[in-house]
Protein backbone atom coordinates (compact mmCIF):
# COMPACT_ATOMS: atom_id res chain seq x y z
CA UNK A 1 0.00 0.00 0.00
CA UNK A 2 1.11 3.12 -1.29
CA UNK A 3 -0.02 6.19 -0.42
CA UNK A 4 1.48 9.78 -1.60
CA UNK A 5 4.78 11.10 0.49
CA UNK A 6 5.40 7.67 1.17
CA UNK A 7 7.72 6.33 -1.48
CA UNK A 8 10.26 6.18 1.28
CA UNK A 9 8.49 3.78 3.28
CA UNK A 10 10.52 1.69 5.72
CA UNK A 11 12.73 1.49 9.16
CA UNK A 12 15.04 4.36 9.77
CA UNK A 13 13.29 6.57 6.78
CA UNK A 14 12.36 9.71 6.53
CA UNK A 15 8.80 9.35 5.26
CA UNK A 16 6.42 6.37 7.22
CA UNK A 17 3.39 5.18 6.15
CA UNK A 18 1.83 4.25 9.59
CA UNK A 19 -1.15 2.44 10.68
CA UNK A 20 -2.70 4.52 13.66
CA UNK A 21 -4.42 1.66 15.45
CA UNK A 22 -3.53 0.94 18.82
CA UNK A 23 -2.15 -2.27 18.71
CA UNK A 24 -0.02 -1.19 15.73
CA UNK A 25 1.07 1.89 17.67
CA UNK A 26 2.21 -0.45 20.67
CA UNK A 27 3.87 -2.47 17.84
CA UNK A 28 6.22 0.48 16.40
CA UNK A 29 6.88 1.90 19.61
CA UNK A 30 8.10 -1.23 20.90
CA UNK A 31 9.55 -2.61 17.44
CA UNK A 32 10.90 0.55 15.74
CA UNK A 33 11.90 2.74 18.74
CA UNK A 34 9.77 5.61 16.69
CA UNK A 35 7.83 8.40 18.35
CA UNK A 36 5.02 9.54 15.91
CA UNK A 37 4.58 12.94 14.99
CA UNK A 38 1.48 13.30 12.88
CA UNK A 39 2.17 15.55 9.82
CA UNK A 40 0.24 16.02 6.78
CA UNK A 41 -3.56 14.90 6.11
CA UNK A 42 -4.61 11.56 7.27
CA UNK A 43 -6.47 9.26 4.82
CA UNK A 44 -9.16 6.92 6.08
CA UNK A 45 -9.05 3.42 4.63
CA UNK A 46 -11.69 0.54 4.87
CA UNK A 47 -10.29 -2.92 4.34
CA UNK A 48 -13.18 -5.31 3.41
CA UNK A 49 -12.61 -8.59 5.74
CA UNK A 50 -10.63 -6.64 8.90
CA UNK A 51 -13.13 -5.88 11.27
CA UNK A 52 -11.04 -3.11 12.31
CA UNK A 53 -10.64 0.53 10.27
CA UNK A 54 -7.38 1.29 9.34
CA UNK A 55 -6.38 4.93 9.74
CA UNK A 56 -3.24 5.67 7.45
CA UNK A 57 -1.21 8.84 8.01
CA UNK A 58 2.00 9.46 5.88
CA UNK A 59 4.28 12.18 7.41
CA UNK A 60 7.56 11.73 9.44
CA UNK A 61 8.47 10.00 12.56
CA UNK A 62 10.61 11.42 14.56
CA UNK A 63 13.12 8.67 16.95
CA UNK A 64 11.58 8.52 20.19
CA UNK A 65 14.45 10.21 22.73
CA UNK A 66 16.16 7.53 23.65
CA UNK A 67 16.72 8.90 27.45
CA UNK A 68 14.59 11.43 29.25
CA UNK A 69 16.24 14.14 31.62
CA UNK A 70 15.59 12.23 34.63
CA UNK A 71 17.64 9.57 33.53
CA UNK A 72 20.15 11.74 32.49
CA UNK A 73 20.19 13.10 36.15
CA UNK A 74 20.05 9.79 37.44
CA UNK A 75 23.51 8.70 35.24
CA UNK A 76 25.26 11.95 36.40
CA UNK A 77 24.32 11.45 40.72
CA UNK A 78 25.17 7.07 40.17
CA UNK A 79 27.58 6.72 37.62
CA UNK A 80 25.68 4.94 35.58
CA UNK A 81 22.16 4.25 34.34
CA UNK A 82 20.39 1.25 32.61
CA UNK A 83 18.26 1.40 29.78
CA UNK A 84 16.34 -1.64 28.82
CA UNK A 85 15.13 -2.65 25.82
CA UNK A 86 17.46 -0.20 24.13
CA UNK A 87 18.58 -2.82 21.26
CA UNK A 88 15.97 -5.32 19.74
CA UNK A 89 16.27 -9.14 19.87
CA UNK A 90 17.35 -9.03 16.24
CA UNK A 91 20.00 -6.65 16.72
CA UNK A 92 21.42 -8.45 19.95
CA UNK A 93 20.98 -12.03 17.57
CA UNK A 94 22.99 -10.97 14.50
CA UNK A 95 26.13 -9.56 16.70
CA UNK A 96 25.64 -12.86 18.16
CA UNK A 97 25.70 -14.53 14.54
CA UNK A 98 28.22 -12.24 13.35
CA UNK A 99 30.33 -12.94 16.07
CA UNK A 100 29.99 -16.73 15.84
CA UNK A 101 31.28 -16.39 12.44
CA UNK A 102 34.34 -14.16 13.31
CA UNK A 103 35.61 -17.26 15.99
CA UNK A 104 35.01 -19.86 13.28
CA UNK A 105 37.40 -18.33 11.07
CA UNK A 106 39.57 -17.25 14.27
CA UNK A 107 43.84 -17.87 13.85
CA UNK A 108 45.76 -16.94 17.16
CA UNK A 109 49.30 -18.35 16.44
CA UNK A 110 49.74 -20.41 19.60
CA UNK A 111 52.44 -17.79 21.00
CA UNK A 112 49.98 -15.24 21.14
CA UNK A 113 47.32 -16.86 23.06
CA UNK A 114 47.34 -15.24 26.19
CA UNK A 115 44.45 -15.57 29.61
CA UNK A 116 42.41 -12.49 29.57
CA UNK A 117 42.61 -11.07 33.33
CA UNK A 118 41.55 -8.12 35.63
CA UNK A 119 43.91 -8.99 38.59
CA UNK A 120 46.67 -6.47 38.85
CA UNK A 121 49.63 -9.26 38.85
CA UNK A 122 48.67 -11.34 36.39
CA UNK A 123 47.14 -8.49 34.02
CA UNK A 124 50.77 -7.57 34.11
CA UNK A 125 52.32 -10.37 33.59
CA UNK A 126 50.12 -11.80 30.77
CA UNK A 127 49.10 -8.27 28.87
CA UNK A 128 51.57 -6.40 30.14
CA UNK A 129 54.65 -8.78 28.81
CA UNK A 130 52.45 -9.65 25.33
CA UNK A 131 52.69 -7.33 22.40
CA UNK A 132 50.03 -9.28 21.21
CA UNK A 133 47.86 -7.15 23.69
CA UNK A 134 49.62 -4.07 23.51
CA UNK A 135 48.79 -3.75 19.91
CA UNK A 136 45.13 -4.83 19.62
CA UNK A 137 43.95 -1.50 19.79
CA UNK A 138 43.51 -1.32 15.87
CA UNK A 139 42.43 -4.86 15.10
CA UNK A 140 40.11 -7.94 15.80
CA UNK A 141 42.00 -10.23 18.41
CA UNK A 142 41.27 -13.01 20.54
CA UNK A 143 41.78 -13.33 24.65
CA UNK A 144 41.09 -16.41 26.43
CA UNK A 145 40.11 -17.76 30.10
CA UNK A 146 42.58 -19.19 32.48
CA UNK A 147 42.92 -22.74 32.34
CA UNK A 148 41.92 -23.09 28.69
CA UNK A 149 45.41 -23.58 27.14
CA UNK A 150 48.65 -26.16 27.53
CA UNK A 151 51.80 -24.62 28.50
CA UNK A 152 52.19 -24.84 24.28
CA UNK A 153 49.40 -22.54 23.72
CA UNK A 154 46.92 -25.96 22.54
CA UNK A 155 42.95 -25.67 23.34
CA UNK A 156 42.23 -27.87 26.31
CA UNK A 157 38.58 -27.69 25.56
CA UNK A 158 36.93 -25.67 21.97
CA UNK A 159 38.05 -22.87 20.85
CA UNK A 160 34.84 -21.28 20.93
CA UNK A 161 34.35 -22.66 24.27
CA UNK A 162 37.75 -20.38 25.29
CA UNK A 163 37.46 -17.29 23.97
CA UNK A 164 37.27 -14.93 27.33
CA UNK A 165 37.17 -11.56 24.71
CA UNK A 166 37.37 -10.22 21.17
CA UNK A 167 39.04 -6.86 20.91
CA UNK A 168 39.63 -3.91 20.03
CA UNK A 169 38.49 -2.83 16.76
CA UNK A 170 35.39 -4.44 16.08
CA UNK A 171 33.67 -1.19 15.79
CA UNK A 172 36.14 -0.18 12.74
CA UNK A 173 36.91 -3.32 10.86
CA UNK A 174 33.70 -5.11 11.63
CA UNK A 175 30.44 -4.15 9.49
CA UNK A 176 27.62 -5.39 12.12
CA UNK A 177 29.69 -3.98 15.01
CA UNK A 178 30.25 -0.99 13.34
CA UNK A 179 26.56 -0.21 12.32
CA UNK A 180 25.63 -0.88 16.02
CA UNK A 181 28.53 1.31 17.19
CA UNK A 182 27.09 4.02 14.86
CA UNK A 183 22.99 3.56 14.73
CA UNK A 184 21.01 6.39 14.90
CA UNK A 185 20.09 6.01 18.57
CA UNK A 186 23.63 5.05 19.64
CA UNK A 187 24.19 8.70 18.05
CA UNK A 188 21.07 10.45 19.07
CA UNK A 189 22.18 9.06 23.19
CA UNK A 190 25.25 10.48 22.84
CA UNK A 191 23.67 14.43 21.73
CA UNK A 192 21.19 13.58 24.66
CA UNK A 193 23.52 13.51 26.51
CA UNK A 194 25.56 16.19 25.54
CA UNK A 195 28.95 14.63 23.91
CA UNK A 196 29.93 17.56 21.51
CA UNK A 197 32.75 15.63 19.23
CA UNK A 198 32.14 12.12 21.10
CA UNK A 199 35.28 9.23 19.65
CA UNK A 200 34.84 5.83 19.68
CA UNK A 201 38.29 4.84 20.95
CA UNK A 202 37.83 0.65 21.65
CA UNK A 203 35.18 -2.14 21.67
CA UNK A 204 35.17 -5.57 22.96
CA UNK A 205 32.95 -8.68 22.81
CA UNK A 206 32.42 -10.12 26.38
CA UNK A 207 31.72 -13.76 25.88
CA UNK A 208 31.85 -14.92 30.02
CA UNK A 209 31.45 -18.72 29.33
CA UNK A 210 29.07 -20.59 31.35
CA UNK A 211 30.98 -22.10 34.11
CA UNK A 212 34.58 -20.32 33.24
CA UNK A 213 33.92 -16.76 32.64
CA UNK A 214 35.95 -14.92 34.77
CA UNK A 215 35.53 -12.64 37.10
CA UNK A 216 36.35 -8.62 36.58
CA UNK A 217 37.62 -7.25 39.77
CA UNK A 218 36.54 -3.90 40.60
CA UNK A 219 37.79 -1.05 38.59
CA UNK A 220 37.45 2.37 36.97
CA UNK A 221 37.37 2.44 33.50
CA UNK A 222 39.31 5.73 33.47
CA UNK A 223 42.53 3.36 35.36
CA UNK A 224 43.16 1.53 31.71
CA UNK A 225 41.88 4.88 29.29
CA UNK A 226 43.36 7.60 30.93
CA UNK A 227 42.11 11.60 29.95
CA UNK A 228 42.79 15.18 30.91
CA UNK A 229 40.96 16.32 32.68
CA UNK A 230 38.73 13.28 34.06
CA UNK A 231 35.03 12.46 33.14
CA UNK A 232 35.38 12.75 29.59
CA UNK A 233 35.17 8.81 28.96
CA UNK A 234 31.83 6.89 29.01
CA UNK A 235 31.17 2.79 28.20
CA UNK A 236 28.43 1.76 26.53
CA UNK A 237 27.58 -2.29 27.57
CA UNK A 238 25.02 -3.98 25.73
CA UNK A 239 23.69 -6.93 27.22
CA UNK A 240 23.41 -9.18 24.19
CA UNK A 241 21.27 -11.73 26.33
CA UNK A 242 20.05 -11.77 29.58
CA UNK A 243 22.63 -10.75 32.20
CA UNK A 244 21.67 -12.13 36.10
CA UNK A 245 23.40 -12.45 39.16
CA UNK A 246 23.84 -16.28 38.51
CA UNK A 247 26.19 -15.80 34.92
CA UNK A 248 27.72 -12.39 36.52
CA UNK A 249 25.64 -9.19 35.35
CA UNK A 250 27.59 -5.95 36.38
CA UNK A 251 27.50 -4.42 40.21
CA UNK A 252 28.31 -1.12 40.96
CA UNK A 253 28.94 1.06 43.48
CA UNK A 254 26.44 4.16 42.88
CA UNK A 255 27.87 7.62 43.42
CA UNK A 256 31.52 6.30 43.34
CA UNK A 257 32.25 8.62 40.12
CA UNK A 258 33.05 11.52 41.68
CA UNK A 259 36.23 11.42 43.58
CA UNK A 260 38.62 11.10 40.63
CA UNK A 261 40.43 7.56 40.42
CA UNK A 262 42.39 5.43 42.58
CA UNK A 263 45.15 4.10 39.88
CA UNK A 264 46.23 4.30 36.69
CA UNK A 265 47.92 1.25 34.18
CA UNK A 266 50.63 3.07 32.24
CA UNK A 267 52.86 1.97 29.15
CA UNK A 268 56.12 1.07 31.03
CA UNK A 269 59.30 2.89 30.22
CA UNK A 270 61.03 0.66 27.68
CA UNK A 271 63.37 -1.69 28.63
CA UNK A 272 61.34 -3.03 31.84
CA UNK A 273 60.49 -6.39 32.26
CA UNK A 274 56.85 -5.68 32.03
CA UNK A 275 54.86 -3.71 28.94
CA UNK A 276 52.60 -1.75 31.41
CA UNK A 277 52.42 -0.70 34.60
CA UNK A 278 49.93 0.27 37.19
CA UNK A 279 50.47 3.90 39.55
CA UNK A 280 48.25 3.68 42.88
CA UNK A 281 46.53 1.26 43.92
CA UNK A 282 42.12 0.09 44.08
CA UNK A 283 41.24 0.32 47.46
CA UNK A 284 39.85 -2.87 49.00
CA UNK A 285 36.05 -2.30 48.92
CA UNK A 286 33.51 -3.48 50.63
CA UNK A 287 31.06 -6.02 49.08
CA UNK A 288 28.31 -4.19 50.81
CA UNK A 289 28.84 -1.18 48.79
CA UNK A 290 28.11 -2.63 45.21
CA UNK A 291 24.75 -3.67 43.69
CA UNK A 292 24.26 -5.93 41.31
CA UNK A 293 22.31 -4.56 37.72
CA UNK A 294 20.85 -7.90 36.20
CA UNK A 295 19.39 -7.05 32.93
CA UNK A 296 17.41 -8.41 30.02
CA UNK A 297 18.84 -9.34 26.49
CA UNK A 298 19.11 -6.09 24.36
CA UNK A 299 19.60 -3.40 27.15
CA UNK A 300 22.36 -1.00 27.58
CA UNK A 301 24.12 -0.09 30.92
CA UNK A 302 26.15 3.45 30.22
CA UNK A 303 29.02 3.67 32.38
CA UNK A 304 30.67 6.46 33.51
CA UNK A 305 34.48 6.51 32.88
CA UNK A 306 35.11 6.78 36.92
CA UNK A 307 32.10 4.72 38.59
CA UNK A 308 33.61 1.46 40.30
CA UNK A 309 32.28 -1.77 39.41
CA UNK A 310 32.86 -5.56 38.59
CA UNK A 311 31.48 -8.62 37.63
CA UNK A 312 31.77 -11.79 39.11
CA UNK A 313 32.82 -14.99 38.38
CA UNK A 314 30.27 -17.05 35.89
CA UNK A 315 29.48 -20.21 37.78
CA UNK A 316 25.96 -21.20 36.09
CA UNK A 317 25.75 -23.08 32.79
CA UNK A 318 24.11 -20.00 30.87
CA UNK A 319 26.69 -17.68 28.64
CA UNK A 320 26.51 -14.24 29.28
CA UNK A 321 27.55 -12.32 26.05
CA UNK A 322 27.68 -8.85 25.69
CA UNK A 323 29.25 -6.05 23.08
CA UNK A 324 30.65 -3.24 24.63
CA UNK A 325 32.92 0.50 23.57
CA UNK A 326 33.93 3.17 25.22
CA UNK A 327 33.86 6.82 23.67
CA UNK A 328 35.77 9.87 24.79
CA UNK A 329 34.09 13.46 24.78
CA UNK A 330 37.11 14.96 22.22
CA UNK A 331 36.46 18.25 22.67
CA UNK A 332 38.80 19.90 25.35
CA UNK A 333 40.28 16.57 26.13
CA UNK A 334 43.87 15.35 26.05
CA UNK A 335 43.96 11.19 25.81
CA UNK A 336 46.98 10.19 28.07
CA UNK A 337 49.57 9.48 25.85
CA UNK A 338 50.97 6.98 28.52
CA UNK A 339 47.51 4.75 28.09
CA UNK A 340 47.74 1.50 26.36
CA UNK A 341 45.23 2.30 23.77
CA UNK A 342 46.66 4.34 21.22
CA UNK A 343 45.41 5.61 18.16
CA UNK A 344 47.27 4.96 15.44
CA UNK A 345 47.68 6.27 11.61
CA UNK A 346 45.96 3.07 10.32
CA UNK A 347 42.92 4.05 13.22
CA UNK A 348 42.55 7.33 14.24
CA UNK A 349 40.07 6.94 16.88
CA UNK A 350 36.75 7.67 14.84
CA UNK A 351 33.68 10.39 15.18
CA UNK A 352 30.59 8.39 17.02
CA UNK A 353 28.69 10.83 14.55
CA UNK A 354 28.73 10.08 10.92
O1 LIG B 1 31.42 -7.33 31.16
C1 LIG B 1 32.04 -7.42 32.21
O2 LIG B 1 31.95 -8.39 32.93
C2 LIG B 1 32.91 -6.28 32.68
C3 LIG B 1 32.95 -5.16 31.73
C4 LIG B 1 33.59 -3.95 32.28
O3 LIG B 1 33.92 -3.86 33.43
C5 LIG B 1 33.85 -2.80 31.41
O4 LIG B 1 33.51 -2.86 30.23
O5 LIG B 1 34.37 -1.81 31.92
Amino acid sequence: MSLPGTKNWGWGQKSLELCKSPTAQRWLLSHAGTRITWRGGESALHSPGHSVRWWWVWGAAAPMAPVTQHQIQKFHEDGFLVLERFFSAEECDSMRSQMQRIVAEMEVPPHCRTAFSTKEEEQLQAQGSSDYFLTSGDKIRFFFEKGVLDEKGNFLIPKEKSVSKVGHALHAYDPVFKQITHSPKVQELGRELGLERPVVVQSMYIFKQPGIGGEVTPHQDATFLHTEPLGRVLGFWIALEDATQENGCLWFIPGSHTNGIARRMVRAASGASTCVEFVGSEPAYDDKQFIPLPISKGGLILIHGEVVHKSELNSSESSRHVFTFHVMEAKGTTWSKENWLQPTPELPFPSLYT
